[in-house]
């Protein structure tokens, strides 16, 4: 039982991949930090693009839907995504919103840089610095160049781990009084770090829906009257029911969140149809999940009289 504990709650795998220079590796490095395993063979696929969808990230995204595997598509270096309204990032989550159709999976944008790193001391205090005495960020050449008691050497560092548009925001928020503690979580939210944990985590659920029923049935295997009880408790249907409907959500479909006996019993009947459909034998497991969990939740209605 230990041994199947350990595999059903194992940290979720992910690969990243991409074109040279699009920031795979900062990706991969702001996904590890932010508590996700990275592996060459991962559980999901994130396909790291950089401004464009080109024929090459295409052909990529087209092999990994034929083999079925769980894509992310992460628009990173959303700082410099040009000057539309409200800035660069909402700009890059236009063209995501535009490329979802093209990619066939979910586009999320990111500024990888800025979950990337951890800044040192230094600078921070480079940072206040700039914040009193604001330095020139028309371009990065001027930035490093112009005249400023930060050392220039000190000015590249921050300009290779914020850029440009890191270092507007993280001064911005100390010329307005913010501590330099308040940075980390700045900077965090500026990258949608959060964002792109959500999207991974969504395309992730046939992952989980898979290790729930892989759990499951090497229990049965286990056997025993302790096992059966978990196995037809009204918990255990309920949260194999709910993997299920993640699974079908991700792929973009409603289901139901009344809690009366009419829902439930809805539900039951409407998933009981799907899974009769043209679907595949995934879907049509998860449809028998949903059936089956939504008939325990409306015996449990009838039983408290609800
Ligand atoms: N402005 C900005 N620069 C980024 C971002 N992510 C990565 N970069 C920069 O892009 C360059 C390439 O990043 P890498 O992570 O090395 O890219 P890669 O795809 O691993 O590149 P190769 O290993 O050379 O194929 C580096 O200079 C990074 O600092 C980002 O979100 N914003
Ligand atoms: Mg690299």
């Amino acid at each position: 039982m230990a041994e199947i504990s350990v595999h059903v709650s194992a940290p979720l795998r992910v690969e990243v991949r991409g074109r040279r220079g699009v920031g795979v590796t900062t990706v991969a490095s702001a996904l590890a930090r932010a508590g996700l395993e990275i592996a060459e063979r991962g559980d999901v696929v994130v396909v790291v693009i950089a401004e464009v969808l080109k024929p090459e990230d295409r052909a990529v995204l087209a092999d990994l839907a034929r083999r079925s595997r769980p894509t992310v598509v992460v628009l990173n270096k959303a700082d410099l995504a040009g000057s539309g309204p409200g800035g660069p990032v909402a700009t890059a989550h236009r063209r995501a919103g535009r490329l979802r159709a093209l990619a066939g999976v979910p586009v999320v944008p990111m500024v990888a840089l800025l979950a990337a790193t951890c800044l040192p001391g230094q600078l921070m205090t480079a940072l206040s610095l700039l914040a009193d005495e604001p330095a020139d960020l028309t371009s990065a050449d001027a930035f490093v160049a112009g005249p400023h008691q930060v050392p220039r050497a000190v000015r590249a560092e921050l300009l290779e781990r914020l850029d440009r548009f890191g270092i507007a925001h993280a001064t911005l928020a100390l010329s307005r009084g913010a501590g330099v503690e308040a940075l980390p979580p700045l900077l965090r939210r500026l990258s949608e770090v959060p964002q792109v944990l959500a999207a991974i985590d969504a395309v992730a659920a046939p992952v989980r829906y898979r290790r729930v029923r892989w759990a499951l049935a090497e229990l049965r295997s286990v056997g025993g009257p302790a096992v059966e009880r978990f196995l037809i408790a009204d918990d255990t249907v309920v949260a194999v029911m709910a993997a299920a409907v993640d699974v079908v959500q991700a792929e973009g479909l409603t289901v139901d969140t009344g809690s009366d006996r009419r829902a439930h019993l809805c539900r039951a009947r409407h998933w009981r149809r799907y899974r009769d459909g043209p679907v595949n034998a995934l879907h049509q497991r998860c449809g028998d999940d949903i059936v089956r969990g939504s008939l325990r939740l409306l015996g449990m209605a009838v039983g408290s009289g609800r």
